[in-house]
Protein backbone atom coordinates (compact mmCIF):
# COMPACT_ATOMS: atom_id res chain seq x y z
CA UNK A 1 0.00 0.00 0.00
CA UNK A 2 1.32 3.32 -1.24
CA UNK A 3 1.59 6.16 0.96
CA UNK A 4 0.53 9.93 0.21
CA UNK A 5 1.95 12.62 2.31
CA UNK A 6 1.97 16.27 1.58
CA UNK A 7 4.61 18.59 2.38
CA UNK A 8 4.70 22.55 1.99
CA UNK A 9 8.14 23.54 0.56
CA UNK A 10 11.09 23.51 -2.17
CA UNK A 11 11.64 20.22 -3.40
CA UNK A 12 14.72 20.59 -4.42
CA UNK A 13 15.25 20.57 -0.07
CA UNK A 14 13.59 17.09 0.07
CA UNK A 15 15.32 13.72 0.76
CA UNK A 16 13.52 10.85 -1.12
CA UNK A 17 14.90 8.01 -3.58
CA UNK A 18 13.73 10.13 -6.44
CA UNK A 19 12.72 13.39 -7.11
CA UNK A 20 10.31 14.42 -9.99
CA UNK A 21 11.30 17.29 -12.26
CA UNK A 22 8.65 19.44 -14.34
CA UNK A 23 10.98 19.58 -17.58
CA UNK A 24 10.23 20.50 -20.93
CA UNK A 25 11.40 17.94 -23.41
CA UNK A 26 14.42 19.46 -24.35
CA UNK A 27 15.50 17.98 -21.42
CA UNK A 28 17.87 21.17 -20.63
CA UNK A 29 17.01 22.83 -18.10
CA UNK A 30 14.40 25.64 -17.71
CA UNK A 31 13.05 27.98 -15.18
CA UNK A 32 10.31 26.71 -11.65
CA UNK A 33 11.50 23.23 -10.56
CA UNK A 34 13.91 22.46 -13.50
CA UNK A 35 15.82 25.40 -13.33
CA UNK A 36 15.88 24.74 -9.38
CA UNK A 37 16.62 21.18 -9.65
CA UNK A 38 19.54 22.04 -11.73
CA UNK A 39 20.93 24.94 -10.07
CA UNK A 40 21.03 22.55 -7.03
CA UNK A 41 21.87 19.55 -8.60
CA UNK A 42 24.76 20.66 -10.61
CA UNK A 43 25.89 19.98 -13.68
CA UNK A 44 26.06 16.32 -13.60
CA UNK A 45 22.21 15.83 -14.30
CA UNK A 46 22.25 18.03 -17.41
CA UNK A 47 25.45 16.32 -18.59
CA UNK A 48 22.91 13.26 -18.28
CA UNK A 49 20.22 14.91 -19.90
CA UNK A 50 22.45 15.98 -23.04
CA UNK A 51 23.52 12.30 -23.49
CA UNK A 52 19.51 11.32 -23.30
CA UNK A 53 19.21 13.86 -25.66
CA UNK A 54 21.77 12.33 -28.15
CA UNK A 55 21.28 8.65 -27.09
CA UNK A 56 17.29 8.00 -26.93
CA UNK A 57 15.79 11.23 -27.38
CA UNK A 58 16.84 12.71 -30.56
CA UNK A 59 13.40 14.59 -30.47
CA UNK A 60 13.13 15.53 -26.92
CA UNK A 61 11.45 13.42 -24.26
CA UNK A 62 7.81 13.35 -25.23
CA UNK A 63 4.85 15.14 -22.99
CA UNK A 64 3.58 12.59 -20.39
CA UNK A 65 6.53 10.72 -20.75
CA UNK A 66 9.45 9.94 -18.16
CA UNK A 67 12.84 9.46 -17.46
CA UNK A 68 15.52 9.02 -14.66
CA UNK A 69 19.09 10.70 -14.36
CA UNK A 70 21.22 10.65 -11.76
CA UNK A 71 20.33 13.39 -8.61
CA UNK A 72 24.07 15.35 -8.66
CA UNK A 73 24.43 16.72 -5.61
CA UNK A 74 20.71 16.53 -4.47
CA UNK A 75 19.86 14.54 -1.02
CA UNK A 76 18.01 12.00 -3.48
CA UNK A 77 19.37 8.83 -5.89
CA UNK A 78 17.38 10.31 -9.24
CA UNK A 79 15.99 12.80 -11.00
CA UNK A 80 12.93 11.54 -12.57
CA UNK A 81 12.55 14.10 -15.38
CA UNK A 82 9.22 14.48 -16.72
CA UNK A 83 7.15 16.61 -19.44
CA UNK A 84 3.78 18.01 -18.24
CA UNK A 85 1.32 19.58 -21.08
CA UNK A 86 0.79 23.22 -21.50
CA UNK A 87 -2.82 23.72 -20.19
CA UNK A 88 -5.26 24.50 -22.80
CA UNK A 89 -8.87 25.71 -22.43
CA UNK A 90 -9.80 24.58 -25.88
CA UNK A 91 -8.40 20.64 -25.69
CA UNK A 92 -8.72 17.97 -22.56
CA UNK A 93 -5.23 17.33 -22.15
CA UNK A 94 -5.58 15.51 -18.64
CA UNK A 95 -4.80 12.15 -19.68
CA UNK A 96 -1.28 13.44 -20.48
CA UNK A 97 -0.93 15.02 -16.94
CA UNK A 98 -2.10 11.81 -15.26
CA UNK A 99 0.68 9.86 -17.46
CA UNK A 100 3.33 12.27 -15.51
CA UNK A 101 2.55 10.46 -12.60
CA UNK A 102 1.98 6.86 -13.64
CA UNK A 103 5.06 7.10 -15.47
CA UNK A 104 7.42 8.69 -13.51
CA UNK A 105 5.89 6.11 -10.86
CA UNK A 106 6.56 3.13 -13.49
CA UNK A 107 10.79 4.47 -13.98
CA UNK A 108 10.99 5.00 -10.20
CA UNK A 109 9.46 1.28 -9.72
CA UNK A 110 11.71 0.00 -12.26
CA UNK A 111 14.91 1.62 -10.26
CA UNK A 112 13.72 0.18 -6.98
CA UNK A 113 12.86 3.49 -5.36
CA UNK A 114 10.91 3.24 -2.24
CA UNK A 115 10.39 6.73 -1.90
CA UNK A 116 9.42 9.67 -4.72
CA UNK A 117 8.33 13.44 -4.38
CA UNK A 118 6.59 14.91 -6.62
CA UNK A 119 5.93 18.67 -7.80
CA UNK A 120 2.63 20.07 -8.81
CA UNK A 121 3.81 19.26 -12.41
CA UNK A 122 2.28 21.59 -15.22
CA UNK A 123 0.74 24.25 -12.70
CA UNK A 124 3.60 27.47 -12.70
CA UNK A 125 4.87 28.22 -16.08
CA UNK A 126 2.46 25.42 -17.79
CA UNK A 127 -0.59 27.25 -16.24
CA UNK A 128 -3.23 24.03 -15.17
CA UNK A 129 -4.81 25.47 -12.84
CA UNK A 130 -4.59 24.36 -9.54
CA UNK A 131 -7.69 22.59 -8.08
CA UNK A 132 -7.91 20.15 -11.19
CA UNK A 133 -3.94 19.36 -11.38
CA UNK A 134 -4.42 18.51 -8.02
CA UNK A 135 -7.73 16.15 -8.17
CA UNK A 136 -5.48 14.33 -11.17
CA UNK A 137 -2.42 13.96 -9.76
CA UNK A 138 -3.92 12.41 -6.73
CA UNK A 139 -6.62 10.06 -8.63
CA UNK A 140 -3.29 9.00 -10.80
CA UNK A 141 -1.02 8.23 -7.96
CA UNK A 142 -4.16 6.46 -5.81
CA UNK A 143 -4.86 4.15 -9.58
CA UNK A 144 -1.56 3.33 -10.46
CA UNK A 145 0.07 0.04 -8.99
CA UNK A 146 3.52 0.17 -7.54
CA UNK A 147 5.79 -0.67 -5.56
CA UNK A 148 6.62 2.93 -3.94
CA UNK A 149 5.85 2.98 -0.18
CA UNK A 150 5.63 6.60 -0.50
CA UNK A 151 4.45 9.57 -2.53
CA UNK A 152 5.24 13.17 -1.20
CA UNK A 153 3.81 15.69 -2.99
CA UNK A 154 5.96 18.88 -2.35
CA UNK A 155 4.24 21.92 -2.87
CA UNK A 156 5.51 25.86 -3.01
CA UNK A 157 2.62 27.80 -1.66
CA UNK A 158 -0.31 27.63 0.80
CA UNK A 159 -2.96 27.22 -1.79
CA UNK A 160 -1.18 24.39 -3.42
CA UNK A 161 -0.90 22.61 -0.40
CA UNK A 162 -4.54 23.27 0.35
CA UNK A 163 -5.54 21.97 -2.93
CA UNK A 164 -4.07 18.91 -2.74
CA UNK A 165 -5.34 18.61 0.64
CA UNK A 166 -9.24 18.99 -0.35
CA UNK A 167 -8.30 16.27 -2.61
CA UNK A 168 -6.32 14.22 -0.90
CA UNK A 169 -9.26 14.24 1.92
CA UNK A 170 -12.01 13.85 -0.63
CA UNK A 171 -13.50 17.39 -0.05
N1 LIG B 1 9.80 23.20 -5.27
C1 LIG B 1 8.50 22.81 -5.37
N2 LIG B 1 7.62 23.39 -6.20
C2 LIG B 1 8.08 24.39 -6.97
C3 LIG B 1 9.42 24.85 -6.95
C4 LIG B 1 10.30 24.20 -6.04
N3 LIG B 1 11.58 24.55 -5.95
N4 LIG B 1 9.55 25.86 -7.86
C5 LIG B 1 8.33 26.04 -8.43
N5 LIG B 1 7.45 25.17 -7.89
P1 LIG B 1 6.90 24.86 -13.02
P2 LIG B 1 5.45 23.47 -15.18
C6 LIG B 1 6.03 24.97 -8.20
O1 LIG B 1 6.78 26.15 -13.73
O2 LIG B 1 4.24 24.32 -14.97
C7 LIG B 1 10.12 25.11 -16.72
O3 LIG B 1 10.68 26.23 -17.35
C8 LIG B 1 5.33 26.07 -8.96
O4 LIG B 1 4.83 27.05 -8.05
O5 LIG B 1 8.19 24.51 -12.40
O6 LIG B 1 5.29 21.98 -15.36
C9 LIG B 1 10.38 23.83 -17.48
O7 LIG B 1 11.65 23.84 -18.10
C10 LIG B 1 4.21 25.31 -9.65
O8 LIG B 1 3.09 25.14 -8.76
O9 LIG B 1 6.55 23.61 -14.02
C11 LIG B 1 9.27 23.81 -18.47
O10 LIG B 1 9.58 24.59 -19.60
C12 LIG B 1 4.81 23.93 -9.91
O11 LIG B 1 5.96 23.85 -9.07
C13 LIG B 1 8.12 24.43 -17.74
O12 LIG B 1 8.71 25.27 -16.74
C14 LIG B 1 5.21 23.66 -11.35
O13 LIG B 1 5.73 24.84 -11.93
C15 LIG B 1 7.28 23.41 -17.01
O14 LIG B 1 6.18 24.07 -16.45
Amino acid sequence: MTSITLVQGDITRQHADALVNAANSSLLGGGGVDGAIHRRGGPAILAECRALRASRYGKGLPTGQAVATTAGELDARWVIHTVGPVWSPAEDRSHLLASCYRESLRVAGELGARTVAFPAISTGVYRWPMADAARIAVEAVRTTPTAVEEVRFVLFDTSAYEAFARHLSGR
